[in-house]
């Protein structure tokens, strides 16, 4: 049975590549839907993208996630600077986690610089473009042997 990643996406992230392209890129959430789709049958593994704006939807996709995923992705965007719910969340699935920022926090204005998710995650991507998702897809597919 192909190891189950979900892919989960936090508020905005559903207008990728409709603006801002100087800092996010110009690809969409359905490209990159369908290139981690393309990786993960590469992997042997599936994947499911998800996204919300609202962070109650999130921790119930994190909660389902417990029955149905063996690994998450999570680009949580701005709630990873705010929601300690969505940490309680991650730190109830047993399987590993990867964060994902599109764009370098470290290098913005301040606020951006922590993440309540990190204290969760078994390892961090920012910076790398929406690249960092399949690079992120590669180390949870090595992670879940
Ligand atoms: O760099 C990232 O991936 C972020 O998680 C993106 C969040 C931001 O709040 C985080 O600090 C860093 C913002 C997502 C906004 O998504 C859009 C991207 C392009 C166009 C419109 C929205």
């Amino acid at each position: 049975m192909p190891k189950q990643i979900l892919i989960l996406n936090g508020p905005n992230l559903n207008l990728l590549g409709t603006r801002q392209p100087e800092v996010y890129g110009s690809d969409t959430l359905a490209d990159v839907e369908r290139d981690c789709a393309a990786l993960a049958a590469e992997l042997g593994a599936e994947v499911a993208l998800k996204q919300s704006n609202h962070e109650g939807a999130l921790v119930e996709m994190i909660q389902e996630a417990r029955n149905t995923a063996d690994g998450i992705i999570i680009n949580p965007a701005a709630y990873s600077h705010t929601s300690v719910a969505i940490l309680d969340a991650l730190n109830m699935f047993e399987g590993p986690v990867l964060e994902v920022h599109i764009s370098n926090i470290h290098q913005r204005e301040s606020f951006r610089h922590h993440s309540f998710v990190s204290a969760r995650a078994e390892g961090v991507i920012a910076g790398f473009g929406v690249e960092g998702y399949q690079l992120a897809l590669r180390r949870m597919v090595n992670l879940l042997g």
